[in-house]
């Protein structure tokens, strides 16, 4: 990829970020922590890899997303918004009585949503349906898919990992977050799911680790999902990630899994943000010149 789209993408990235904490902030409640950590996936999968069209978010033809970790969904609509399905401005209805931005994605609501999730273990069920239903009808869709660490504790997931790779759906990208926290603790000693890449290549996936913060490691990791289409193999791509990245007191603390800032947290990590998009500006400007 080149300087400039790398420095577009991370200056999208910290808008999506912004609009987290707009919108958490907002609502007093919701889920910044695993939404700043698949920031980068996310501004990665709506901006360069999946083929989409916010003018025509119904399109048959499109690809697919599950936001199978559905908690995530500010993060997911902050996207969203970034890439033109709905208006900014919206995000700081979310949780609001009426606002068609729920706590958790509903795709009857919210365009650009193409699957209802927010009960962990289900979305990627769905994800593996659709990308069966796709190749059944011999189309070229793509269904990507993204789960967390501590989701994967639920046994739907490994029911849905023995499906994906029984049915040889290798139009399946399977992106884990791996950020080493669930909702209340370490995964570790939460439950430990390593090695997970030893698991994931003995279920028979593509299995592919990656700097899920880093927009170089999203593309090499994205390459290789393409080269496996023909293979037979669904492909998983371990996302190693920080939660709450790009919040200084939010980064690694999973007392940030499920609350809002208040009104000082806001201030201050609005303005980390602002001062690393300032950042990414003036890197761009140099570029142009
Ligand atoms: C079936 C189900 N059980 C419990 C929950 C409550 N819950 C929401 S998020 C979460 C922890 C998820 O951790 P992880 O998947 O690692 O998410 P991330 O770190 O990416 O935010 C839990 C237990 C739920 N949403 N669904
Ligand atoms: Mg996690």
């Amino acid at each position: 990829m080149t300087k400039k789209e790398m420095l577009q993408l991370k200056m999208t990235a910290t808008r999506v970020r912004m609009g987290v904490i707009e919108a958490t902030h907002a609502a007093k409640s919701g889920h910044p922590g695993g939404s700043l950590s698949a920031a980068d996936a996310l501004t990665y999968l709506y901006f360069k890899e999946m083929q989409v069209d916010p003018e025509n978010p119904s399109d048959p033809e499109r690809d697919r997303f599950v936001l199978s970790k559905g908690h995530a969904a500010p993060g997911l609509y902050a996207t969203l918004a970034e890439r033109g399905y709905l208006p900014v401005e919206d995000l700081p209805t979310l949780r609001h009585n009426g606002s068609y931005l729920e706590g958790h994605p509903n795709m009857n609501k919210i365009p650009g949503v193409d699957m209802s999730t927010g009960s962990l273990g289900q979305g990627v069920s769905a994800a593996c349906g659709m990308a069966l239903a796709a190749r059944q009808q011999e189309k070229d869709i793509n269904v990507y898919t993204l789960l967390g660490d501590g989701e994967i504790e639920e046994g739907e997931c490994w029911e849905a990992f023995m499906f994906a790779c029984h049915y040889k759906l290798d139009n399946l990208c399977i992106l884990i977050d791996v950020n080493g926290l669930q909702i209340d603790g370490p995964t570790s000693k939460v439950m430990n799911s390593e090695p997970l890449d030893q698991k994931m290549d003995a279920f028979g996936f593509n299995t592919i680790i990656c700097n899920g913060n880093s927009f170089n490691d999203l593309e090499q990791a994205f390459l290789l999902f393409d080269r496996a289409h023909g293979s037979g193999k669904p492909t998983c791509i371990l996302l190693h990630t920080t939660k709450g990245m790009g919040v200084s007191f939010m980064e690694n603390d999973p007392e940030w899994h499920g609350k809002a800032p208040n009104d000082e947290q806001y201030q201050q990590a609005m303005q980390e943000l602002q001062a690393a998009y300032d950042q990414l500006g003036k890197e761009y400007e140099q570029w142009l010149k």
